[in-house]
């Protein structure tokens, strides 16, 4: 009887305290932040999901985010590549405006300023916790990196409290992992060098040695090699600190895991950078064959994996219902990007782009109209929005939704569209595919004429690029068929001058 007494006053105890504590205004203030969880992938396109109508990939986890949250139509990337899709998500800023935010090779210095906003800045700020997983893209150092030491400025100087990425790309070297600044497993009698100029002496390459290959090039991805694949660019030592291709989802998935695990008792930001389907595409043996797609069919089903995977991590830590996740891709697809992995043979009926056209590096729809799906369990109502968002437009949103504000960047504030609650979205949107602009204004998307061939040979994408400037009614017209710059010269001189004056040109 006494030891059921003590142990009822010790409860009691327990719970005053608890109570105590949560009555600290500061404390009950941050616990209304929700997490915040982007998912990106890397060259995923509109119709390469189930829930965006693919029919011959089944995306179950990812599905289940879009079915129970926002699925947007209308939800853009900055751009048709990478590093200023990536630059404009972090940043809130038109990549356009900074003439660096263009395909980075490994060695080049970090583009954003480490006084510039940055979305994990703004956070932190609101006491969160932030980190990147995954796939960064974004330059490192200021120059003439040194790999054995501390790589510096990089994620941690312009808002991630850690860090643990891949410097370029799947298919740039250095093959290593970086964390919080230190290349993981390096051993210092096996030091890194990187050139992208010039081989070191002996190095084999894909181009001289392809007896080493176990996956061919196809064009540029003839440089160093490592595990068997033909890279950019050219490496030296650093042995020990080689990722391993196939495990790379699944080392990317832990620690993303791990970070949830770790920082559930306080707001975090987590950038979930996955690679997946960029080349070179190396789905776990696990995964091989689970779509007839080929390599670039398995990596999609294996990122949905991680994903679900992920999303459980989340709800088996009591955090799912305090987390916004939103989900999209960095610019669109590609079946062949430089490598003989049978992705273009083997695709079959499927519609990386779904009904739009082009792909990544174009202008045109596919180049950045991406699937986008915010998802908060209990707090957004599932739906479909029309709404035309952009990546860029997640800085203020978010800052909203903390309970500050930022006008200092070209994000804008479309917090209720992304919560479901308005299908108000932008007016204009600048878009940007290697360098070239175009400008979405209502249904209305105007490509000026941009010399060069309209079709890139080598990637077997249409690039938008035209003698005539282009004009297109996507309400009527989504798959960009039929042009009405010539019958409608009036909209076409509207947007040409919207275009002008939103370019500051
Ligand atoms: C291109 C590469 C391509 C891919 C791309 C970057 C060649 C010929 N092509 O230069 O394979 O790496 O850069 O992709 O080297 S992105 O998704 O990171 O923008
Ligand atoms: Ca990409």
């Amino acid at each position: 009887m006494k030891k059921l007494s003590l142990l009822l006053l010790s409860a009691l105890f327990i719970v005053s305290c608890a109570k105590t504590k949560k009555k600290e205004p500061v404390q009950e203030e941050k616990a209304k932040n929700p997490n915040i969880v982007v998912i990106y992938l890397d060259d995923l396109g509109y119709g390469d999901l189930s829930s965006y109508g693919a029919t011959e990939i089944s995306t179950p986890n990812i599905d289940a985010l879009a079915n129970g949250g926002v699925k947007f139509t209308n939800g853009y990337a900055s751009s048709a590549t990478c590093t200023p899709s990536r630059y404009a998500l972090l940043t809130g800023m038109y990549p356009w405006k900074n003439t660096s935010a263009k395909i980075l090779p490994g060695t080049a210095p970090l583009i954003i300023s480490t006084e510039q906003q940055t979305l994990p800045k703004l956070l932190k700020k609101e006491g969160y916790d932030t980190a990147i997983v995954g796939k960064w893209h974004l330059g490192l150092g200021s120059g003439n990196v040194n790999w054995n030491e501390k790589v510096t400025p990089g994620p941690n100087e312009v808002g991630f409290d850690e860090s643990y990425i891949l410097a370029a790309t799947q298919d740039r070297v250095p093959t290593v992992y970086i964390k919080d600044g230190y290349v993981v497993n390096l051993d210092p009698n096996d030091p890194i060098e990187v050139d992208y100029k010039n081989n070191f002496e002996g190095q084999p390459t894909g181009k001289d040695n392809p007896e080493l290959l176990t996956m061919k090039w196809h064009h540029g991805h003839n440089s160093s090699i490592v595990n068997g694949i033909p890279r950019i660019g050219f490496m030296k030592g650093g042995d020990a600190a080689k990722w391993s291709d196939v495990d790379m989802a699944d080392h990317f998935l832990e620690k993303a895991q791990a970070y949830v695990k770790s920082h559930k008792e306080k707001p975090f930001f987590l950038y979930y950078a996955m690679q997946q389907p960029h080349v070179p595409r190396t789905p776990h043996p696990r995964f091989v064959g689970k779509t007839n797609l080929g390599p670039r069919g398995d990596v999609i089903v294996e990122a949905d994996w991680c994903i679900g995977e992920f999303v459980k991590t989340l709800e088996e830590e009591g955090v799912l219902d305090n987390t916004l996740i939103i989900f999209s891709s960095d610019n669109g697809p590609v079946l062949n990007d430089g490598y003989y992995d049978d992705s273009d043979t083997k695709n079959g009926e499927h519609t990386p782009a779904g009904v739009l056209r082009g792909g990544k590096y174009s202008l045109f729809e596919a180049g950045t109209r991406m699937p986008f799906i915010t998802y908060w369990k209990g707090q957004i109502q599932p739906g479909v929005s029309d709404a035309l968002v952009c990546q860029m437009d997640l800085l203020a949103s978010v800052a909203k939704l903390v309970g500050t504000e930022d006008k200092s960047t070209d994000s804008q504030e479309l917090l209720d569209a992304f919560l479901g609650k308005s299908e108000k979205g932008r007016e204009d949107l600048i878009l940007e595919a290697t360098s070239r602009t175009a400008l979405r204004s209502g249904d209305w998307l105007y490509i000026p004429s941009y010399g060069g061939k309209p079709l890139n040979t080598q990637v077997n994408i249409e690039v938008g690029n035209s003698d005539v400037p282009l004009l297109y009614n996507l309400k009527n017209d989504l798959s960009q068929q039929n042009s009405v710059a010539e019958s409608n010269p009036e909209k076409l001189k509207e947007m040409h001058n919207k275009f002008i004056a939103l370019r500051g040109e």
